[in-house]
C-alpha cells in the first residue's frame, strides 16, 4: 500500500502516517485527525514505540470488562478506521461487542464512508447511523450516539476520545476504557480503565489477553479488574515517558 523500506528505522510509524492519509483521501479522517496522529507520534516517541508492561496489564483489564461486559461497545472514529479497521473488527468477534461510528465532528458523508470501511473489513453490524440517543451534557452534535449501542452500553472502549466527551460518558455511569497515547490528557485521567499505548498495538492485544481469558471464571475476572488502579497506571505511563529511556 505504500512505498517505505522495512529497514527504515521509522518504519511502523511512517506506515501509520501513510494509513492515516489515505483516511484523509478517502474521507474517513478529518483534517484535524492528522493532528491528533501528530500528537500521538510524539508520545509514542517517548515511550520508545512500545507496550509499556502497565499498558499491558491494562489491556488485560479492559479485556476482563469485555467478558464481564452485559454489553460492550467499541467506539471508532476517523483516525481508528483508517489505522485499524481490521483489529476493531477482530476484537468485536473475540468480545461479542458491537462496533459504533461515533465521531467529534460528525458529518454524514464521514458516518456512511467509515461504516462502509468497517463493513470492507469484515464488520457484519455497524451501529452509529440511527442516532436516537444523546450523551447528557454536551451540544447536540457530539452527543449524538445510538440508544441501543453506547447509549445503553455498561462497556465502552473509546480509543483517543476527547475529553469533554469522555468525562461525560464517565459520568453516564459506563465503565470508560480509554486508549490514548497521552497519560495527561482528560480521556485518559475520566477512563476506569486508561491504555497509554498506541491504538495500533493496543487493540490487538486486548484481542489476544480477551482469548486468553475465554475460560477464565468469573471470579478470577473480577481479580484481574479489583487488582487494578487507573493512577498508577497514568503515574507508571508519566514516568516512562520523562525517564527518556528509549530502548
Ligand atoms: O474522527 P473524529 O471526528 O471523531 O475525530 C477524531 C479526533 C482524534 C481527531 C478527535 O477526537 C480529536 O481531535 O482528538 P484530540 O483531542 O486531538 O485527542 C486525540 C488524543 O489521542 C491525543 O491525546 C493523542 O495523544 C492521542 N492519540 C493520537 N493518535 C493516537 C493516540 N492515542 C493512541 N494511539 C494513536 N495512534
Amino acid at each position: 500500500e505504500v512505498d517505505v523500506p522495512e529497514s527504515h528505522p521509522r518504519y511502523e510509524s511512517l506506515l501509520t502516517r501513510h494509513r492515516i492519509e489515505a483516511g484523509v483521501e478517502k474521507g474517513i479522517t478529518s483534517k484535524q485527525g492528522l493532528i491528533a496522529q501528530g500528537r500521538g507520534e510524539a508520545y509514542d516517541y517517548l515511550l520508545g514505540e512500545r507496550t509499556i508492561p502497565s499498558a499491558d496489564e491494562a489491556a488485560r483489564v479492559a479485556a476482563a470488562h469485555f467478558r464481564l461486559a452485559d454489553q460492550a461497545v467499541v467506539s471508532v472514529n476517523g483516525n481508528v478506521a483508517a489505522l485499524c479497521p481490521g483489529e476493531v473488527v477482530e476484537l468485536a468477534d473475540a468480545t461479542g461487542a458491537d462496533i459504533e461510528v461515533n465521531l467529534f465532528n460528525r458529518t454524514a458523508e464521514r458516518m456512511e464512508r467509515i461504516a462502509d470501511h468497517l463493513r470492507e473489513h469484515g464488520a457484519e453490524a455497524v451501529l452509529g447511523l440511527s442516532a436516537d440517543g444523546r450523551i447528557p451534557g454536551l451540544d447536540h452534535e457530539r452527543a449524538t450516539v445510538d440508544a441501543d449501542g453506547i447509549g445503553s452500553a455498561d462497556v465502552v472502549l473509546v480509543p483517543l476520545e476527547d475529553g469533554d466527551r469522555a468525562e461525560a460518558l464517565a459520568a453516564m455511569g459506563k465503565t470508560e476504557l480509554v486508549i490514548d497515547l497521552n497519560p495527561l490528557s482528560r480521556s485518559a485521567q475520566s477512563a476506569s480503565v486508561p491504555i497509554v499505548d498506541n491504538v495500533i498495538r493496543a487493540i490487538p492485544n486486548i484481542t489476544e489477553h480477551a482469548r486468553d481469558l475465554r475460560d477464565a471464571p468469573e471470579t478470577a475476572l473480577r481479580d484481574v479488574i479489583d487488582g487494578f488502579d487507573p493512577e498508577t497506571a497514568l503515574g507508571t505511563a508519566e514516568d516512562a515517558i520523562r525517564s527518556g529511556d528509549l530502548d
